[in-house]
């Protein structure tokens, strides 16, 4: 008898340390996870800040979707606690009634759920339909033809451009507070052009042409990449963007006139003639 008390003595205190020791491992894992987030970037909800004047609609439509996401929660987690507390079964109480098949109540938990989609997709589609609005108004074009395995970025209105390689990514110039049009294209398969910082990527799809504009209001160098798993060397379509002064964009189109990089982007691959890809055969 005594021998068995203390093996469950022993094993409670096993257990308990064991439990101690994951609420410190959790403990730590939370410190070290919140302490690695500002303040603003938790604001953000851990999305980048925008670089440009279209990025803050994005960014409050995901601040707002938590927020609608984090009171459903509250309310249902709150239930669920009251539940738990209220309803706990003491020593003696009978097992209470057993509810089932009950039509308000599974009308309503049809319904509502069905009313939240519905208001998010609503939000999403007006915020959709807005940022991807030919709006006639960009005065800079941009023809980015997303390929396997880099980029090229043509600057239409100043017949010059920037062919990557996989050895040496390129980088697109944006003179800062421009309005710009991107013209998506592709001579393979499905790619996604995305420069995180935007908080904006759209798919670059063969036979397609994907239009989307933007106003790049920060200077800086910021990191784009491919957003759709395309193949063996997906990982290695990196490039970077420079958002950059009208001088020093100027400076730069000089630059690749200069090392003979003007006129349409012609690769080994293709040749771009307005927004279509000729073959090139060897
Ligand atoms: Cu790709």
């Amino acid at each position: 008898m005594s021998g068995d008390n203390i093996t469950s003595g022993e094993s409670r205190t096993s257990a308990s340390r064991r439990r101690s020791r994951l609420a410190l491992g959790f403990l730590a894992l939370a410190v070290v996870t919140l302490s690695g987030c500002t303040r603003e970037e938790w604001m953000r909800g851990a999305m980048p800040k925008p670089i440009t004047k279209d990025g803050a609609r994005t960014l409050h439509l995901w601040q707002a979707s938590w927020i609608a996401a984090l009171a459903v929660g509250i309310i249902v987690w709150g239930l669920i606690f009251w539940c738990v507390v209220a309803y706990r079964r003491k020593k003696g109480d009978p097992l209470p009634k057993q509810t089932r098949y009950n039509i308000p109540i599974e009308i309503f938990y049809t319904a509502a759920p069905a009313i939240m989609i519905g208001v998010l997709f609503a939000f999403t589609l007006r915020d959709q339909t807005i940022l991807t609005k030919d709006t006639g108004t960009a005065t800079n074009h941009v023809t980015v033809v997303g390929y396997q395995w880099q980029w090229s970025f043509q600057y239409d209105d100043d017949k010059a451009y920037d062919v990557g390689t996989v050895a040496a990514p390129p980088t697109l110039w944006l003179p800062v507070n421009k309005r710009v049009q991107f013209t998506l294209l592709s001579p393979d398969v499905i790619h996604s052009f995305w420069v995180p910082d935007f908080l904006f990527h759209m798919d670059v799809v063969p036979g397609r042409v994907n239009k989307f504009e933007l106003t790049p209001d920060t200077i800086g160098t910021f990191k784009g990449r491919c957003a759709e798993l395309c193949g063996a060397q997906h990982a290695r379509m990196i490039f970077n963007v420079k958002v950059v002064s009208q001088a020093d964009y100027d400076a730069h189109i000089a630059q690749l006139r200069a090392v003979g990089q003007s006129g349409t982007v012609t690769t080994d691959r293709y040749h771009l003639s307005g927004t279509t890809l000729e073959e090139v055969t060897k």
